[in-house]
């Protein structure tokens, strides 16, 4: 019996030390895997997306339905891409037309009147990546009635 008994008390320490010796292992592999778990939702939320907007047939007289989907919503490092889907030459400026007071024509994004990103026929698109939070409204050079607004969240 006394035998038997000590090699119960033997093994005692030995199995909690297994015991804790697991649990760490239990632990640090919890914590593997919430940290890919976290990365993976990570990337999931802030993959960049590549969102389009078109600029419809007819354009020039549809005041804030020249731009379709418009406002449009986008996230932090989301891309809008303008289509010329009209057969007159448009652009995308940021800013206010200057008859509504605007000032900062331009300034953030522009396709321009000339130059490889300007929209200036059927097929053609302008692309801005939008870093910071905001509403950005924009209008047309070449029909200020055209406006539209970027809110980026
Ligand atoms: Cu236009």
């Amino acid at each position: 019996m006394e035998r038997t008994w000590s090699l119960v008390t033997g093994t005692v320490p030995i199995f909690i030390a297994l015991l804790v010796l697991s649990t760490e292992t239990i632990l640090s592999l919890g914590n593997m895997i919430g940290l890919d778990t976290y990365v993976y939702t990570h990337h999931i939320a802030f993959a960049a997306q590549v969102v389009k907007v078109s600029i419809v047939p007819g354009a020039s007289t549809l005041g804030d339905k020249a731009f379709s989907p418009n406002p449009v919503t986008v996230k932090v490092g989301d891309t809008v891409m303008w289509i010329n889907n009209d057969n007159q030459f448009h652009t995308v400026t940021s800013g206010s037309p200057s008859s509504t007071g605007g000032a900062a024509a331009g300034k953030v994004f522009d396709s321009g009147l000339s130059g490889p990103n300007a929209l200036t026929m059927k097929g053609k698109t302008f692309s801005h990546t939008f870093n910071e939070k905001g509403v950005f409204p924009y209008y047309c050079q070449l029909h200020p009635t055209m406006i539209g607004k970027v809110i980026v969240t």
